[in-house]
């Protein structure tokens, strides 16, 4: 059997198992496992070590993405500029470290027809603000806002900045309404977290909010019933995984649809009564 699984703390809510075993079925990998794993960044240096034989890769979610890199063997140019691995692939040479977070970014914008030229305003100064600077830099744009609580801790992410040669201003939400003349907004922040600025964002021509479920948030129908465009978490995750199973199958014919219809009828099934 070769088995993956997705680590984080807390992970009862991920839906990386109903994506990647939609995967396995769909490509015949009947032998193949995945499962879910709590794990925080205490627990991760055990964890890695008493993996025995037989695994071909992890999914990390919050909070081990910066906690995996000095772990590792071998870490992707792309997981160093960003300053946090999504993946790690295991394989002779050990633990190789990957982001596939800007992938399913860049795919998940795309995917809605949604380039930003002028310019983007992101909320929240964490790992997948990192992500979102390294996706807008391959979308062609080199210059961002980051909102956030305290300046003083979005250090990180303004060093990622730096490395990605994109310039960035950092305000506070006090600031938002000066910063909001943008053709993309982007909330990185958890669910519930944004919905105070639903009827201030409400006017934005495009929003992309990483939250999935519940879906859609307060600030997404917000922007959408003012006619603005809306991409919601689904897509990143579900694009992100797509290419975490390519790189741990090696297989190039991802079933993205059965992927995809898989995480939906998942969401259905949770947002269900009962
Ligand atoms: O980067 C992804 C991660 O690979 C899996 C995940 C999940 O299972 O919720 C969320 C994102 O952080």
């Amino acid at each position: 059997m070769t088995r993956a699984a997705v680590l984080g703390s807390p992970i009862a809510h991920s839906l990386s198992p109903h994506l990647h075993r939609a995967a396995y079925e769909a490509l015949g990998l009947y032998d193949w496992k995945y499962e879910s794993f709590e794990c925080d960044e205490a627990a991760l240096p055990g964890l890695l070590d008493g993996l025995g034989p037989g695994w071909a890769g992890l999914s990390l979610t919050m909070p081990l993405k910066r906690a995996v890199l000095p772990l590792l063997d071998t870490v992707s140019d792309l997981a160093v500029e960003v300053g946090g691995a999504n993946t790690v692939i295991f394989s002779e040479g050990g633990r190789h470290g990957d982001n596939t977070d800007v992938y399913g970014i860049v795919a998940a914008l795309t995917e809605a027809g949604i380039r930003p030229p002028r310019g983007a305003t992101i909320l929240g100064g964490g790992a997948t603000a990192a992500s979102t600077l390294a996706a807008l830099r391959e979308l062609g744009l080199s210059q961002a806002t980051l909102v956030v609580r305290d300046p003083a801790r979005a250090g990180e992410t303004a060093r990622v900045a730096e490395r990605l040669g994109t310039a960035l201003s950092v305000r506070t939400f006090e600031e938002l309404e000066s910063v909001l003349d943008v053709d993309l907004v982007v909330s990185t922040l958890p669910s519930g977290a944004a919905d105070g600025f639903a009827g201030r964002l409400a006017g934005v021509p495009a929003l992309f909010d990483v939250v999935y479920a519940p879906w859609p948030t307060r600030l997404a129908s917000a922007v959408e019933a003012a006619g603005g465009i809306v991409v919601g978490g689904f897509p990143m995750l579900l694009h992100q995984a797509v290419r975490q199973v390519e790189m741990m199958t090696g297989r190039t014919d991802v079933p993205v649809e059965a992927m995809r219809a898989a995480g939906k009828a998942e969401i259905v099934r949770r947002a269900a009564p009962g």
